[in-house]
């Protein structure tokens, strides 16, 4: 089945007791059994309920992958991945990265003896200086959080397969229509599905696809005993939301487009970070590896302090200032304050991560509208 398809109906079939189109929400914590071990596959929904299995194969199709797997939160997917290691294992990861991923690495589980490396990964052979025996993972963003930078997945997963390390996609910015890292050699897929699966920002929730059943069941192990597994109605919500992915993407892409375009020749911006541009370091391999740009764009504002900064992110009409993104309304976001404060000024700046940096989540409102927001905000 083709992509349009998947979204609207893989992992789900009429209800059988009634022939309801729409998956029902199980609201239930448990489940009948005749005697005991006796039951429909169904025991106790921390380890498995029906709505949020419907969404689970869905989201597994969409990245063509075998297995999927709900969260309670993006993070909670994450730290699902990090429980799969052990005291002395290191990590390689890139220099720029979700803040709230850089804060579990430093900040939790680099208390458990694990060990990070922050590289910048546009040219993947800087893996192989820093690969040892005790790595055991690799994780990258890609196009990463807020830099826009690409990363090539292929080169990236041939190390890894070679050194025989685990290598984890954080395909949030991407979402599984515009790229598919399991088809280029990864191991493990990971989403915030509060961004663009989601699409509505109207519910937390993570996922992790893969292809590899014994990996599968290790998580499947965390998944049930840890239990940040999220409820039906959150799953129900996801599954409505899945269904448009393919034609919000359309359209967020499109608008994307314009509005960088439309940044590009302003003369208050110093810079955009948009994987379209040709002249965006590492476009060759976006164009390769994704089936087109996405719509967030970071921009740096020409000679602004972080009072003129400030100014102008509260001045937009349409796009809400907001943590967050990939839902159908605009947002903008500050990130050396909001959603990266809590990586060391010194770090996020190596990253480009400034203080006159702002993030835009391009919604799939009316162009026109948009245009003229960023065209009043800007002046
Ligand atoms: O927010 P949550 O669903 O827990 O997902 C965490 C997460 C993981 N990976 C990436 C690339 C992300 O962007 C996020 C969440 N990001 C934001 C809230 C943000 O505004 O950037």
């Amino acid at each position: 089945m083709k992509f349009a398809t998947k979204a609207i109906h893989a992992g789900q079939h009429p209800d059988p007791a009634t022939g309801a189109v729409m998956t029902p929400v199980y609201q239930t914590s448990t489940y009948a059994q005749k005697s005991p071990g006796d039951h429909k596959g169904y025991e106790y929904s921390r380890g498995t309920n029906p709505t949020r299995k419907a969404l689970e194969d869905c989201m597994a199709a969409l990245e063509n992958a075998k297995f999927g797997l709900a969260f309670a939160s993006g993070m909670a997917a994450t730290d699902a991945v990090l429980k799969l290691l052990k005291p002395g294992d290191e990590v390689i990861t890139g220099n720029d990265l979700y803040g709230g991923s850089y804060r579990i690495f430093t900040k939790v589980f680099a208390n458990y003896g694990i060990k990070f490396h922050f590289l910048n990964l546009s040219d993947p052979e800087i893996i192989r200086h820093h690969i040892s025996e005790k790595t055991r993972l690799i994780w990258i963003e890609t196009p990463t959080n807020p830099t826009m930078q690409v990363i090539d997945i292929r080169a990236v997963a041939a190390i890894a397969k070679a050194e025989n390390v685990l290598l984890t996609v954080d395909n949030t910015f991407a979402s599984p229509y515009l790229q598919n890292p399991i088809d280029l050699g990864a191991d493990l897929v990971m989403h915030s599905v509060t961004k663009y699966i989601g699409g509505h920002s109207d519910v937390v929730m993570g996922a992790l696809m893969t292809n590899n059943e014994q990996l599968y069941k290790d998580l499947w192990f965390i998944y049930n005993s840890c239990g940040a597994t999220p409820g039906p109605m959150d799953s129900f919500l996801v599954l409505r939301g899945i269904k448009t992915l393919h034609l919000r993407m359309q359209a967020h892409c499109a608008n994307g487009r314009r509005v960088a375009e439309f940044l590009q020749n302003h003369p208050r911006i110093e810079k955009v970070y948009w994987p379209g541009f040709e002249h965006h370091p590492n476009h060759h391999i976006a164009k390769a590896q994704m089936r087109d740009f996405g719509g967030m764009i970071s921009i740096v504002l020409k000679n602004a302090g972080l009072q003129e900064t400030f100014k102008i992110a509260s001045s937009f009409k349409v796009f809400t200032l907001a943590e967050s993104l990939g839902g159908v309304e605009s947002l903008v976001n500050h990130p050396a304050t909001m959603t990266h404060a809590s990586i060391p000024r010194e770090e996020r700046e190596k990253a480009g991560v400034v203080d006159n940096l702002l993030r835009l989540s391009v919604g799939v409102e009316d162009i026109d509208d948009l245009l003229a927001d960023l065209e009043q905000a800007l002046n």
